[in-house]
């Protein structure tokens, strides 16, 4: 980045699950976070990227230029091998209301190819946008596999059924440090984290 250093930035995410997660990797940073509560009155974006980058980028640049804050959006989700890779950039919208019925719909699927096991991995793909232009980016992932019925009450999302092999347990039954230390997401802002200290000087 060039000129002055900012002091705040926007975590532009609709998502509480992310955005706790993400505060507590940032947190002590020098800079303000702020989420779009700052900024209500922003439209969402459509997430029409084909992978998980582009929509970072997509939304990055949209809150960036909506709010003229710097901005760091990103997009991830959940790949299941046995399903070429499903739900993918579409997990928040995936078959199903509600998170057991979304598990559901995977073991159906996944009967469907005749199994009830797969590996699967999440993704995290970060960007950092100021007005339409990207400033940085980067991507975590953390391998594991699926676990049905799904475990544990911690987390969100698809944690209940992602099974990661070094803690012997799903992430929805680890705390948010041990979820963090090892995470698609951990990984992704701790190299924010990086980046930002090092143009803050
Ligand atoms: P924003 O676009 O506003 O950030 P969103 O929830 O719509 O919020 P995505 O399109 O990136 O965000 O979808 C991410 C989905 O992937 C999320 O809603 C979960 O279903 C799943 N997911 C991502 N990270 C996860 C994690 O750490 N644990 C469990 N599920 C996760």
């Amino acid at each position: 980045m060039t000129g002055r250093p900012p002091t705040r930035l926007l975590v532009a995410t609709t998502n509480l699950g992310k955005l706790d997660e993400i505060r507590r990797i940032l947190d002590g940073l020098p800079m303000t976070l702020v989420t779009l509560a700052d900024h209500p009155q922003t439209p969402q974006p459509e997430e029409t990227g084909a992978t998980f980058a582009e929509n970072a980028r997509l939304k990055a640049r949209h809150y960036a230029v909506a709010t003229g804050e710097l901005t760091v959006a990103e997009d991830s989700g959940l790949q299941i091998d046995a399903l070429d890779g499903e739900p993918g950039v579409r997990s928040a919208r995936f078959n199903g209301e509600s998170y057991p019925e979304k598990f559901a719909t995977i073991q159906r699927m996944l009967a469907g190819r005749g199994t009830d096991a797969s590996t699967a991995r999440f993704v995290c793909a970060v960007a950092l946008a100021r007005n339409d232009e990207l400033a940085w980016e980067t991507t975590g992932v953390i391998e594991g596999r699926l676990h049905l019925p799904a475990r544990g009450d911690a987390g969100f999302g698809y944690d209940p059924i992602f099974y990661y092999p070094a803690y012997g347990r799903t992430l929805a039954e680890v705390s948010a440090e041990e979820k963090a230390a090892v995470s698609h997401r951990g990984q992704a802002f701790r190299g924010l984290r990086a980046y930002l200290e090092k143009a803050l000087g």
